[in-house]
């Protein structure tokens, strides 16, 4: 499968503001959200992954192992919990994230240098390029 380790810095983004209303993020988190340009670090062993995202605002982890189940918090983004679970396809990541929100999820793939994140809530979509620190 691919390989996603490292540290990546977001380049570019599409309709995240979309993405964080479907969440129901209040307005002045959205705003500074909107500015943030967050840091990836990947840590991958095997089907083992720990996914930091940092920012000068707000940070986030999560851990996962593929195809195992996991409580997720979504502390500091939404306060959600929601089950979710990460399987290959090919070679991206995908995400289904269960719980309050529909069709919430997400995808993450490697196009030449750039890694992708695609974030999936209701009926948003938005989709986060990075590139290698
Ligand atoms: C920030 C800043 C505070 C507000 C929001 C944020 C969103 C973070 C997201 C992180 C997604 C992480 C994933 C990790 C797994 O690969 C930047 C913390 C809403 C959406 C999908």
């Amino acid at each position: 499968p691919a390989d996603f380790n490292g540290t990546w810095n977001l380049v570019r983004s599409e309709n995240f503001e979309g993405y964080m209303l479907a969440l129901g993020i209040d307005f002045a988190t959205r705003m500074i959200a909107k500015m943030l340009k967050p840091q990836k670090v990947v840590k991958q062993e095997g089907d083992s992954f720990t996914i930091s995202t940092t920012s000068t605002f707000r940070n986030y982890f999560v851990q996962f192992t593929i195809g195992e189940e996991f409580e997720e918090d979504n502390k500091g983004l939404d306060n959600r919990k929601c089950k979710s679970v990460v399987t290959w396809d090919n070679d991206k990541l995908v995400c289904v994230q269960t719980g309050e929100k529909k069709n919430r999820g997400w995808t993450h793939w490697i196009e030449g240098d750039e890694l992708y994140l695609e974030l999936r809530c209701e009926g948003e979509v938005s989709t986060q390029v990075f590139k290698r620190a």
